[in-house]
């Protein structure tokens, strides 16, 4: 069976014009300052036509494309840890996401991930693997370092590119993002700026340089306005539903909306290329997560006066 072996029809609908959302505190409205990702599930099993897609519009958004019997085992794996770490509400509730009053966030370590091998069959799946195989067109491989991530109640993710995180190997490196739950647009789903692959100064400055050698911080910015006025970017998210897929490559900026439910939003992150290009090796092998941290890195702020943006 390979990755186009069954096609899922979208369930989910439109979001209305005016629906609010919120990113780092501050409002985003529907229809005004954010707009909604489209799928490319029309696309699955035409390889060229969903590599210009991503090209053209800097994302692929697959809905159902990993096998929901699969994701819901790694869900209550996940959720089954989450309770031992006394985090849920009732610390012994399997089958809901909803935070302990005292929650304190839960990190996936390289090793509490290999205990998991239920979220493993998920990411390094024949489905994925078969996809990037075509995508690419040759053999594909993931790094090992996988991002399991329980965005807690008040939290989001700032905008960045991944390029700075992991951009010392290939720069054909694909990420893919994950709904492991159904993620409403209130449980603070992936929001990405459009077009923002093809911002040529952005890759030549923030683009080129290395959060772990070079920037103090990787998020280029915390406020949403602020890349929509500095560089013109649009923000667009949707809600998930668990199993659905967001394929974007290296210079794509993203974030995350607020988080603003009772509930941890359960999502990965994890990435793929060729197997035989260039391997960003401090994402590689048993402890990939204990990246040696240089010395003279400069803030983000400082490093944007200097390049004008
Ligand atoms: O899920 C998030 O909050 C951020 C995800 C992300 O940064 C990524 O997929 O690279």
């Amino acid at each position: 069976m390979t990755y186009s072996d069954h096609l899922i029809t979208p369930k989910l609908a439109n979001v209305p014009d005016g629906t609010e959302v919120a990113m780092a505190r501050k409002k985003l409205v529907f229809g005004q300052t954010i707009c909604q990702l489209e799928d490319s599930n029309h696309l699955i099993g035409d390889i060229s036509a969903l590599r210009q897609q991503i090209d053209s519009v800097g994302y692929l958004l697959l809905r159902g494309f990993f096998d929901p019997a699969l994701v819901s085992k790694a869900r209550t794996e996940i959720l089954n840890y989450m309770s031992s770490q006394g985090v849920l509400q009732g610390g012994a509730t399997i089958d809901q996401t909803t935070a302990s009053s005292k929650h304190h966030g839960v990190r996936f370590t390289h090793s509490v991930i290999q205990q998991l091998p239920g979220f493993l069959e998920v990411v390094n799946s024949n489905r994925i693997m078969s996809f990037f195989d075509s995508f690419l067109g040759g053999p594909s491989m993931s790094l090992d370092h996988k991002w399991l991530r329980a965005t807690p109640p008040g939290q989001n993710t700032g905008a960045h590119c991944d390029v700075v995180y992991m951009g010392a190997g290939s720069k054909e490196l694909y990420t893919v993002w994950t709904a492991l739950d159904d993620i409403s647009l209130e449980m603070g789903p992936l929001a990405v700026c459009l077009d923002s692959h093809q911002h040529q100064r952005l890759k030549e400055t923030y683009g080129a340089s290395d959060a772990h050698q070079d920037l103090l911080e990787g998020w280029f910015s915390r406020d949403p306005y602020e890349v929509m006025e500095k560089l013109g970017f649009r923000w667009a998210s949707t809600p998930f539903q668990a199993g659905d897929i967001m394929i974007f490559g290296m210079y794509l900026m993203h974030g995350s909306l607020d988080n603003l439910s009772a509930r941890f939003r359960l999502s990965c992150d994890t990435r793929y290329q060729l197997a035989d290009a260039e391997v960003d090796w401090r994402h590689m092998g048993e402890t990939p997560d204990q990246i040696p941290k240089a010395k003279e890195r400069i803030s983000i702020q400082d490093a944007r006066a200097n390049w004008g943006i």
